[in-house]
């Protein structure tokens, strides 16, 4: 069963204005009234693709492939130049996708453990996740599992009402993995369909998120053997390059099943998501392009690319 569908491309559009005004508008700009795009040209909208954080692996490997699909085509107008970069900014993500994405619940109760580094997002996107699951008539319970932070659980909390969905809180002195097996040892006493585990971004160094993070992953694993099901990083998309690193950090320390790129509403640098999926081949599964409960969206390779170049859907 497909957890929940939560798109609209008016609202994408929206929130992709500041990334389509630096990619695809000066694209439009560099090749209007161009008759034939010659090398100039090429170099123009490679300093573009460079300039909005696709960077620069991902970038020559367009202009190559760019230079040689015109030459095959004998078509080198300012038209089929957009349609080829379109084309290669969506076969980025060919491997990463086959017809779909969002999640599939294959198990039940369904275990997601959120992660990243502080501030990227993921209480929010928990909020919102579990807001999708809710009302798509799913019993969802979260787990405070950030005892790091004295704030975090009241600011789930919030979310956790907003979304109507049960919450449980570490009683003073518990750890995050002790938080992390009352939450799925309830899930699975009282039938909740969705558990979904916050953890806490801001960890003295990276053998300690290590550490945590295998223990959250160890206890769950205690209760229920094939989960967790999916442990989705969150990474922020104003960031730029950080969130390359990050999401390369991560990978080395968990088992990503799937991204969630957050904050596209408040940047230029979407192009980011590119350059990541090119080099992690990690499915991008939703993307934030708001701080409302509703601003959550799966990610359509097709229909972000749309979007950015201003196309209809
Ligand atoms: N504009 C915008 N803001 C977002 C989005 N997602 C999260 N934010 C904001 O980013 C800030 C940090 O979000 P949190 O959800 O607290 O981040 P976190 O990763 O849980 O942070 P820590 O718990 O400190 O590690 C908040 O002000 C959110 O409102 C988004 O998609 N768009
Ligand atoms: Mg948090």
């Amino acid at each position: 069963m497909k957890l929940f569908k939560n798109f609209n491309f008016d609202k994408l559009k929206e929130g992709l204005s500041k990334t389509r005004n630096k990619l695809a508008n000066s694209i439009t700009e560099t090749i209007s009234g161009k008759a034939v795009i010659d090398e100039e040209i090429l170099s123009n909208i490679e300093e573009i693709l460079i300039s909005s954080d696709i960077g620069y692996d991902l970038t020559e490997k367009i202009i190559i492939n760019s230079r040689i699909r015109l030459k095959e085509e004998k078509d080198r107008s300012s038209l089929n130049i957009n349609r080829i970069v379109k084309h290669e900014l969506i076969s980025v993500f060919d491997n990463n996708y086959s017809s779909n994405t969002g999640l599939d619940i294959i198990n039940k109760p369904y275990i997601i453990v959120v992660i990243g580094v502080n501030g990227v997002g993921k209480t929010t996107t928990i909020g919102k996740l579990a807001n999708n699951f809710r009302k798509e008539g799913l019993e969802v319970i979260i787990g405070a599992a950030d005892t790091f932070r004295a704030a975090a659980s009241e600011q789930l909390q919030i979310w956790a009402k907003r979304a109507s969905v049960k919450l449980v809180k570490n009683i003073s002195g518990s750890d995050p993995s002790s938080v992390a097996y009352e939450t799925v040892s309830l899930a699975l006493k009282e039938n909740y369909d969705v558990v979904i585990i916050d953890t806490a971004g801001r960890l003295h160094n990276k053998s300690h998120l290590m550490e945590e993070l295998n223990k959250i992953n160890r206890v769950i694993s205690k209760v229920i053997p094939t989960a967790p099901h999916e442990t989705l990083l969150v990474i922020d998309g104003t960031s730029g390059q950080n969130a390359l690193v990050q999401a390369n950090e991560f990978s080395k320390v968990a088992n990503i099943t799937g991204l969630v790129v957050t904050k596209l509403d408040g940047t230029a640098k979407g192009g980011v998501i590119f350059q990541i999926c090119d080099k992690q081949k990690i499915p991008v599964k939703y993307i934030g392009i708001g701080e409302g409960i509703d601003d959550l969206q799966n990610f359509d390779p097709e229909a972000f690319v749309a979007a950015i170049f201003d196309d209809n859907n």
